[in-house]
């Protein structure tokens, strides 16, 4: 009788942790969650919400978890102020001609860390869709509603680079598969990743990053420190804009 009582509490308790996880679970569709040396996101159909080192020598940004991208029904999506908005497939952006680059991107939260990058120029995409001339810069809006803005000035700078391959390969989902950008003079959070949509408009915008924190909107690398992942994170002095080691 005890036995049998004990036996139904315990069957009762499970249940109960059961139907509470479950509700829990229902709550967090996508769960923020990364626990320290365990990436939960992996094998999961969700790139998560990061802000600091699951990957040791690149961190990961990003500000919101999202679905991850599939590879056959991403589209480029260019449109806002010019005569021939369309929709680019991936095979379409690599079929550009391919400029590469070792650069360094500078996250304003201190960390840096360096990639070679193969992309091509925004002198490509214009070619395609033909800006009109009232357009002084493009929003891009990212997977994870992640939104920034660059003038046309600083996208036709010659560092500046829209980017699909990392160190030889395609980016990886955390990097910004398909497509981000890559402008080694302003801070990371002025290379939007994940990119879905490109907008030509006729007045300079802001972004996601500079409406989170106090930081500016034009994202200029100023003077300060720098503590490079891939230098053991050593700190050391730099003087604005690139840096070019
Ligand atoms: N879509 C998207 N792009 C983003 C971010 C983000 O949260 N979402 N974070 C930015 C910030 S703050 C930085 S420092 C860089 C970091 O690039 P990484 O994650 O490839 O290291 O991505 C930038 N691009
Ligand atoms: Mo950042």
């Amino acid at each position: 009788m005890r036995s049998l009582n004990l036996l139904g509490r315990r069957a009762f308790l499970k249940n109960l942790l059961i139907s509470v996880s479950g509700v829990l679970l229902s709550f967090a569709k996508a769960p923020d969650v990364v626990f320290a040396g365990f990436n939960f996101w992996r094998s999961s159909e969700y790139v998560g919400k990061t802000r600091d080192g699951i990957y040791e020598k690149f961190y990961i940004q990003y500000y919101k978890s999202f679905k991850r991208i599939k590879r056959d029904s991403w589209t480029l999506k260019v449109k806002g102020l010019c005569k021939n908005p369309q929709e680019l497939s991936l095979d379409e952006i690599m079929a550009f001609p391919v400029i590469e680059q070792v650069s360094r991107i500078k996250c304003v939260e201190c960390w840096s860390a360096k990639a070679a990058w193969g992309g091509f120029s925004m002198h490509e995409l214009e070619k395609r869709v033909k800006p009109l001339p009232k357009a002084v810069g493009v929003l891009f809006r990212c997977a994870d509603t992640y939104v920034e803005y660059l003038s046309l000035e600083d996208l036709h700078h010659e560092r500046t680079l829209l980017v699909h391959t990392m160190n030889q390969n395609p980016l990886s989902d955390e990097h910004g598969f398909p497509l981000r950008v890559i402008v080694p003079y302003k801070y990371g959070y002025k290379s939007p990743k994940a990119i879905l949509e490109i907008e030509f408009v006729e007045q300079p915008g802001r972004g996601t990053w500079n409406r989170i924190g106090p930081y500016s909107v034009d994202g200029t690398i100023l003077p300060g420190y720098d503590h490079p992942l891939d230098r053991g994170k050593k700190r050391r002095r730099i003087f604005g804009g690139e840096i070019f080691d």
